[in-house]
């Protein structure tokens, strides 16, 4: 019998709504999930992918990541792992480094055998790459086999990755694949194998509504004398608290009745979402999220989803002029590498010295990619799911952070945490508002270390 936690899409390094504290979450989540592993005594701790949430990150995450890999490590408990679309690098990966200090096991072709049960990975590969894959992996001598693996899989939403076809083309017959890449928690079965994402550790965006968690996964239970290879449970984390505010206003009503129902509400260091929806009078978001933060709420962002009929350019949320600039390039059609650029060129996060440089460095890692230079097409262009994504390099090319399979229920609204997202493609790392933008040469990179 073999024990494990599956976990993935940690996104360590997010600072999110551009918050120092919410930065730490990412974190903070990841470290309870490594409590748990100790406390439980698992036989092996499998993640998914997306541990960073950029390929860049900065050195008080690296050392913490380091730190919550070490106690693993003192109770010898294995690290597997493979390498997400987030945090892909050109050169080495930073899970080659840890690797290399002895924290953890990059998986692949090769299996890794943990009790009865041999592990195996496959890394993100954009979609314009995926045929030439060959699924050639090792035979192994022991009960059990599983693949770790990064995308959007078949049958779940957002999917582009053909499931059966990863299991018919592969030389090992798997008893389960543990995904990353989709945020949402989900298993099903495909051709009798078991298919399954944790979900993110964290909320990642704001349509990531469940509760966050993980997987505790057993191969060969003898407990439960169900006779199954494979039995998968579910377990929750303890996260930041979003609390989530649909505010209906009637005709005649307008900014005291929004600031009455948001009053309502616990946001005691909660992370609060407002939606306005209905009739009503004109609101200042602003306003409202002034309101909810007198309340206690670490982080308050107000959308205002009804639509003002009269004249189209009334539209522009001017709270919000970057996110309605971002909603009209994203209609444009425009290649994942021109998108990319207009991103580099808009950000604060990166300082007009640096602009050619950071181009350079884009186009350079998505040269080898002819669909990245291709206009998108109107669905992609427009539609819901990522749609409001900015992908820039070549690991972010079709999902990201439909990686929310939520990304969906997010609306199709520019709202905060999608510019976040986008804001993150290009190395700028949030730096719409200045927060702590930085510039590049002072982060941390993967050559520094290798
Ligand atoms: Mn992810």
């Amino acid at each position: 019998m073999t024990r494990v936690i599956h976990t993935g899409d940690t996104h360590i390094g997010y600072q999110q709504y551009h918050s120092p504290v919410r930065r730490r979450d990412f974190l903070a989540a990841f470290e309870s999930v490594i409590d748990d592993a100790v406390d439980d005594d698992v036989d092996a701790v499998v993640h998914a992918g997306d541990l960073f949430h950029d390929r860049r990150p900065d050195l008080p995450d690296l050392l913490g990541t380091i730190s919550a890999l070490r106690r693993l490590d003192d109770a010898d408990i294995p690290f597997l792992a493979v390498v997400g679309n987030h945090e892909s690098t050109r050169g080495g990966q930073w899970l080659d480094l840890f690797e290399r200090l002895g924290l953890a096991t990059r998986l692949g072709e090769e299996p890794v055998v943990v009790g009865d049960t041999a592990f195996y990975g496959l890394d993100h590969v954009p979609a314009s790459r995926r045929d030439e894959l060959e699924y050639a992996y090792e035979p192994h001598d022991v009960d059990y086999a599983a693949l770790v693996a990064h995308g959007l899989f078949e049958p779940f939403a957002h999917a582009d990755w053909d499931t059966e076809t990863v299991l018919t083309e592969s030389t090992v017959a798997f008893d389960a694949l543990l995904l990353g890449d989709n945020h949402k928690p989900d298993r099903a079965t495909v051709a009798g194998t078991w298919v399954t994402y944790p979900g993110s550790t964290e909320r990642a965006s704001a349509s990531e509504r469940e509760g966050r968690g993980y997987n505790l996964v057993t191969f060969g239970g003898d407990g439960s004398g169900d006779g199954d290879a494979v039995d998968i449970r579910r377990r929750a984390l303890e996260t930041r608290e979003f609390v989530f505010i649909t505010v209906e206003l009637h005709d005649g009503e307008g900014e005291s009745r929004a600031r009455e129902a948001v009053r309502a509400h616990d946001l005691t260091d909660a992370v609060a979402l407002v939606e306005i929806v209905g009739e009503g009078d004109p609101v200042t978001p602003a306003a409202i999220e002034e309101v909810a933060e007198s309340e206690g709420a670490l982080i308050a962002r107000v959308t205002d989803r009804r639509e003002i009929d009269t004249e189209a350019e009334f539209d522009v949320s001017f709270a919000d002029p970057e996110a309605a600039v971002r909603e009209r390039v994203e209609s444009m059609g425009l290649s994942e590498a021109a998108r990319g650029i207009d991103e580099t060129v808009r950000s604060e996060g990166v300082v007009d010295t640096n602009v050619r440089e950071t181009v350079k460095d884009q186009i350079s890692e998505l040269i080898d990619d002819p669909g990245a230079f291709t206009p998108a097409t109107g669905e992609d262009a427009t539609s819901g799911g990522d749609g409001q994504e900015e992908p820039s390099g070549e690991e972010r090319t079709e999902a990201t952070e439909r990686d929310g399979a939520d990304g969906d229920e997010s609306g199709g609204s520019s709202d905060e945490d999608e510019r976040d997202d986008g804001a993150e493609g290009n190395d700028g790392d949030d730096g719409d508002h200045g927060t702590e933008s930085i510039p590049s040469e002072q982060q941390v990179s993967m050559e520094d270390y290798l």
